[in-house]
C-alpha cells in the first residue's frame, strides 16, 4: 500500500504500475499526481475537493491551487472509486482549460460575424426572442439540448425551468447519444433507471464479460482495477465482445470479434446455451422474474452455428464464452457503446440483464450488471430530468407522479409536459430543421462534431429557421454557428455535485474563479428565469433558489422516496467521505452499495419509471397493459429477434464502418486537444484497417485512403491493425477547430461526416457504430498514421519512426 504520490507518465503507460490483489481483497491504494513543470507539492497552497469529469468513472481527486491558479491534480487516496489513481485524461486534461477560453458573451452582428458584448446585451437578446416566441408560438417553440457534463444542481434547475417555467417537452441531453440505452434497458428490465452493481464487484468477481466496452481506453482506472485482479492470485476469467483487437481483447480468455451490429444475435445465442445447458437458477427465476417462456421461445432460434454465421465468429468461441459465463459463480458484466450505439441497442442491453436474471446473478458481491455510463455526469442528466424525463425517475405517464411534482414546484399539473414521451435529441433537430423549434439552447455539447450527418447538422444550426444559443467555454464548431454564445465556467471554477456510473456522488468544489466574464451554467439559467419572470402559483420566483447548496437541497426534496434518494447526503458529508452512493437516506447515511439485494425490483406499476416498450418496434405499453402483467417487483425478461443493421454494408458500400474513441482524447477535444501531452499523443485522425483488408486494397501503413458513405467522404491516413477483415474504425474526436495545427486547410475529418441518421427504436440512441462504407487508396502518406502505438490502434508492424510498413519492418507480438 502506497499513499506517497507517484508522478507517472500516463501517456506511455495509461494504466500504471500493477498492484495485484486477490478475490475479496481490498484494491490497494496508489496515488497519482501531476503538477505543472516548475511547481512542487509544497508550493501548492490549497488542495480542493473534486473528482475527474473526463469520463463516467468519476475518480476522486484534489485540485492543487497556487497563486490563484490550478497547478495540478492528485488522486484521492481514500476514494472508493479510484483509490488514488488517475488516467491520462484525468492527470493532464484539465490543462486544456487554461487555453483559448471564451471570456465575454458573443452576439451575431448585422454583418454576420460574432462580436463580443456584455452579459446584459446577450441575455436581453435571448430573453427578447424567447418572449416573442412564447407569446406567438407557445412553449413548443423552445428546445434545450444539453449535456452529460454539467452538475446536478444545474440540470435540476434547468429541468424545473423547462418543465415548470416554460412547459416544453423538447429537452434532451447529449446523453441521448451516450447512455440513453443504459437508461432504457434498466427501465425495461428492472422498472427504473439505477445501476444494480458497483465497482467493488470487480474485487469479488470470478468472471468478467465486457460487451462493446473498450474499458482499457475509456475507463482507464476501472481497467487498472481489472488488470490488478488479472495479475492477482485468483485471476478472474475474462470475455471480450468487440470487433476490434482492443487491449481488453488481448487480455481475454475468449475474444468474440463480432461484426458490428450483430450483438443481439450473439446474446440470444448465449442465452440459448445458458438455458440449454441448465445454467439457470430456476427457483430464483420463478420467484423474481416474468417472461421466461417468451424468452426461451425466441432464443431457441439461435444455435451457436447460426450465431457464428451472423456474427462472423467461430461457433466454438460462442460456446466457450457461454461456458465461461454459465459456470462462473460470481459474474460481472459491463455494457457500453458497442451495444448502445447500435440499431437494436435496448433489445441487446436487455439480453445482458436477462443473462444475469437467468442465473440469479444480481445484488450479491461480484455478481451484477454495469450498464455503463460514459460521460461524467450523465447519471444526473437522467435523474434530474434534463434528458426530458421527469425528475426522480418519475413516470410521465403516471398522473400521480406528475401531481407530486406539481405540488413540489407549486405549479399547475397542466404546465408540466406529460401527454407524451419527451422529445429526443434527433427529433429536436428535426423540429428545428422543419421550423417548429425556433429557439434551441445548446449547453455543454458540440453537436457540430458529435451528431451523425454533420452536413445536415451544420445546415440546421447555421440556417435561419432557428435562433441558436450556445453555452460553452470555447468557440467550438457549434458555437461558431450560434446567434448568441454565452461563456461558461468549467469544472474547478464552480461548485456542485455529480454521480458516476456506480451511483457514487462526488462534490466538486470551486478552486479558482472563471476567466473574464465566464459564468457557471446555474447562474446563467437562473438569470434567464429571473428575466423571464417565471413564477409559482403563489407568486414566488421560479426557481426560488440561487446557490448550488440551495439547488442541492431542493433536489434532495425531489428525490425523496424515489430510487435515487439523496436525502441522507450533504456537501459536508461528501467533503469528508469522498463519494457516497445513492440511495442515501437519513436512516442509511452510509449509502447503498448494490441495488436489488432482496430480488425485489422497481417494477410495481405505481412506482416504475416507464410502462415498457416492444423491443423490436419501440411501441409503448400503456398503464393498463403494465398493470395486467402484474409485475409487482419482479424483473422482466424481455426478448427480441435479431435484424440486420438498416444502414449496414451492401454492394456499393461493402465494409462496416464503426466509430469510437482513443485513450488520449475526450470527445471533440475541447480540453484534451489543448493539453500538450494528450494532443501530442494523438495529434490527428486516422482510420484503422485490418491487415487483411489493407492487403486486398493495396494499402500499407500511412497511405491515404478515402472513405465514402452516402453521407459524405473523408480522406485519412491508414493505420493497419491486426483484426478480422470487414470492419473499419475511425475515431470520432476530430472536428475542425481543436486540431488547428495538425489538419490541412481546416477541412473537417470528423467521423460523423460519414455516419447516417438513425436510432434505436426504444432508447432513441443514434446508431453510430455501424454503417456501410467504401474504402479506396488515394496515395502514399508521409509516414506511419498519427495513431497511438497502443490500444486497439496498435500497428501490425513496427519500424523506425517515419518508416512505412514496406521494407524491413518486423511483426509486433
Ligand atoms: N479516452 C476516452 N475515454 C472516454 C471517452 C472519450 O471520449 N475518450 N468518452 C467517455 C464516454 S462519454 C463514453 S460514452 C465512453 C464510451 O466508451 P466505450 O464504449 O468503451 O468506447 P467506444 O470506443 O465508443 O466503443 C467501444 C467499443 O465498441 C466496439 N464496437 C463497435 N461496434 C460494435 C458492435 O457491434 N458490438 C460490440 N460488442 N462492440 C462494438 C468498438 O470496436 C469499440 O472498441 O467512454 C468514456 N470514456
Ligand atoms: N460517430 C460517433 N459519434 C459520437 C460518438 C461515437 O462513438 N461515434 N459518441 C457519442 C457520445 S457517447 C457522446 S457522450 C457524444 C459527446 O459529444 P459532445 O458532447 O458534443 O462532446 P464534447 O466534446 O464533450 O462536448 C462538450 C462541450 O461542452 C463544453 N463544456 C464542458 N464543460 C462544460 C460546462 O460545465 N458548461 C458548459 N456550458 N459547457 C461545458 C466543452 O467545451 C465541449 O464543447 O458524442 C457522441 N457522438
Ligand atoms: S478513468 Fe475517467 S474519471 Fe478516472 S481519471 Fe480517467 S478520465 Fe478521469
Ligand atoms: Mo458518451
Amino acid at each position: 500500500m502506497s499513499e506517497q504520490p507517484v508522478v507517472p507518465d500516463r501517456v506511455a503507460d495509461p494504466w500504471g504500475r500493477r498492484t495485484p490483489y486477490p478475490a475479496g481483497g481490498n484494491w490497494p491504494t496508489r496515488v497519482d499526481e501531476h503538477l505543472v513543470a516548475g511547481v512542487s507539492a509544497d508550493q501548492v497552497r490549497q488542495w480542493v475537493t473534486s473528482a475527474c469529469v473526463l469520463c463516467s468513472n468519476g475518480c476522486g481527486l484534489r485540485i492543487g491551487v497556487a497563486d490563484g491558479r490550478v497547478v495540478g491534480v492528485r488522486g484521492q487516496a481514500g476514494d472508493r472509486v479510484n483509490r488514488g489513481r488517475l488516467g491520462p485524461k484525468g492527470l493532464y486534461g484539465w490543462q486544456g482549460q487554461q487555453r483559448d477560453r471564451l471570456t465575454t458573451p458573443l452576439v451575431r452582428a448585422e454583418g454576420g460575424e460574432l462580436v463580443a458584448c456584455d452579459w446584459d446585451t446577450a441575455m436581453n437578446r435571448v430573453v427578447a426572442r424567447s418572449r416573442e416566441l412564447l407569446d406567438r408560438w407557445g412553449p413548443l417553440s423552445h428546445a434545450f439540448y444539453t449535456s452529460g457534463q454539467l452538475l446536478l444542481e444545474e440540470y435540476y434547475t434547468l429541468s424545473v425551468i423547462g418543465k415548470a417555467g416554460l412547459g416544453t417537452p423538447h429537452m434532451d441531453g447529449n446523453t441521448r447519444l451516450c447512455t440513453a440505452t443504459a437508461d432504457a434497458a434498466l427501465k425495461e428490465s428492472f422498472g427504473t433507471d439505477g445501476q444494480p452493481a458497483c465497482y467493488a464487484d470487480v474485487d469479488h468477481c470470478d468472471t468478467l464479460v465486457l460487451h462493446g466496452h473498450n474499458a482499457a481506453e475509456t475507463q482507464t482506472v476501472l481497467w487498472a482495477r481489472v488488470l490488478d485482479r488479472l495479475a492477482g492470485p485468483d485471476r478472474p476469467r475474462l470475455v471480450c465482445v468487440d470487433p476490434r483487437r482492443t487491449e481488453v481483447a488481448r487480455h481475454a480468455d475468449v475474444h468474440l470479434p463480432v461484426r458490428p451490429g450483430t450483438n443481439l444475435a450473439l446474446l440470444n445465442g448465449l442465452l440459448r446455451e445458458v438455458l440449454h445447458r441448465g445454467w439457470v437458477d430456476h427457483d430464483w427465476v420463478a420467484a423474481h422474474t416474468l417472461g421466461l417462456d417468451e424468452l426461451a421461445r425466441v432464443v431457441a432460434d439461435y444455435p451457436a452455428g447460426r450465431v457464428a454465421d451472423i456474427c462472423g465468429v467461430s461457433a466454438r468461441d460462442v460456446l466457450a464464452a457461454a461456458e465461461v459465463f454459465g459456470t462462473g459463480q460470481r459474474v460481472l458484466s459491463t455494457v457500453l457503446q458497442g451495444v448502445y450505439q447500435s440499431h437494436q441497442a435496448t433489445a441487446s442491453a436487455c439480453q445482458v440483464n436477462n443473462l444475469h436474471l437467468l442465473r440469479g446473478m444480481l445484488g450479491r458481491p461480484g455478481c451484477g450488471v454495469l450498464q455503463m455510463n460514459g460521460q461524467p455526469t450523465a447519471q444526473n442528466t437522467r435523474e434530474c430530468g434534463a434528458n426530458g424525463d421527469l425528475p426522480g425517475f418519475r413516470n410521465w405517464a403516471n398522473p400521480r407522479h406528475v401531481r407530486e411534482l406539481a405540488e413540489l414546484w407549486d405549479v399547475a399539473e397542466e404546465t408540466i409536459p406529460h401527454t407524451g414521451p419527451p422529445t429526443h435529441a434527433m427529433q429536436i433537430f428535426r423540429y428545428a430543421e422543419q421550423g417548429s423549434v425556433r429557439l434551441l439552447w445548446i449547453a455543454g455539447t458540440n453537436p457540430a462534431v458529435s451528431l451523425p450527418d454533420l452536413d445536415r447538422v451544420r445546415r440546421i444550426l447555421g440556417g435561419d429557421t432557428v435562433f441558436v444559443v450556445v453555452s460553452d467555454a470555447y468557440l467550438t464548431e457549434t458555437a461558431e454557428l450560434a446567434d448568441v454564445v454565452l461563456p461558461s465556467a468549467l469544472w474547478g471554477e464552480k461548485t456542485g455535485t455529480f454521480t458516476n456510473t456506480d451511483r457514487t456522488v462526488h462534490l466538486a468544489e470551486q478552486a479558482v474563479p472563471p476567466p473574464g466574464q465566464a459564468r457557471g451554467d446555474l447562474d446563467t439559467w437562473l438569470d434567464y428565469a429571473r428575466r423571464m419572470g417565471f413564477r409559482t402559483r403563489s407568486g414566488r420566483p421560479l426557481p426560488w433558489w440561487s446557490t448550488p447548496a440551495e439547488a442541492f437541497a431542493e433536489w434532495q426534496r425531489c428525490s425523496a422516496g424515489r430510487p435515487c434518494d439523496y436525502t441522507g447526503m450533504s456537501y459536508q458529508a461528501l467533503r469528508e467521505r469522498h463519494g457516497i452512493q445513492w440511495p442515501c437516506t437519513p436512516d442509511r447515511p452510509q449509502g447503498t452499495e448494490r441495488l436489488y439485494v432482496d430480488g425485489v425490483f422497481n417494477t410495481d406499476t405505481d412506482y416504475c419509471e416507464d410502462f415498457g416498450h416492444e423491443l423490436l418496434t419501440g411501441a409503448a405499453r400503456t398503464e393498463q397493459q403494465h398493470r395486467a402483467t402484474a409485475p409487482g417487483g419482479r424483473a422482466l425478461l424481455r426478448a427480441a429477434h435479431h435484424t440486420e443493421p438498416p444502414h449496414g454494408p451492401n454492394a456499393d458500400y461493402p465494409l462496416r464502418l464503426t466509430t469510437g474513441r482513443t485513450v488520449y482524447h475526450f470527445h471533440t477535444r475541447t480540453k484534451t486537444g489543448r493539453a500538450p501531452q494528450l494532443a501530442e499523443a494523438a495529434p490527428a485522425p486516422w482510420v484503422e484497417l485490418s491487415d487483411v483488408d489493407a492487403r486486398r486494397l493495396g494499402v500499407v501503413e500511412g497511405d491515404v485512403v478515402r472513405l465514402t458513405t452516402p453521407q459524405g467522404s473523408v480522406e485519412l491516413p491508414a493505420r493497419v491493425v491486426r483484426a478480422e477483415p470487414g470492419t473499419v474504425f475511425v475515431p470520432f474526436h476530430y472536428g475542425q477547430r481543436a486540431s488547428e495545427s495538425t489538419l490541412d486547410g481546416g477541412r473537417t475529418h470528423a467521423a460523423n461526416e460519414l455516419v447516417p441518421t438513425g436510432w434505436d427504436p426504444v432508447s432513441k440512441q443514434p446508431v453510430v457504430k455501424v454503417c456501410g462504407v467504401r474504402v479506396r487508396r488515394v496515395g502514399a502518406g508521409t509516414g506511419p498514421a498519427p495513431a497511438p502505438e497502443l490500444g486497439a490502434a496498435r500497428r501490425v508492424v513496427v519500424g523506425p519512426p517515419g518508416a512505412t510498413a514496406a521494407g524491413g519492418d518486423r511483426p509486433c507480438t
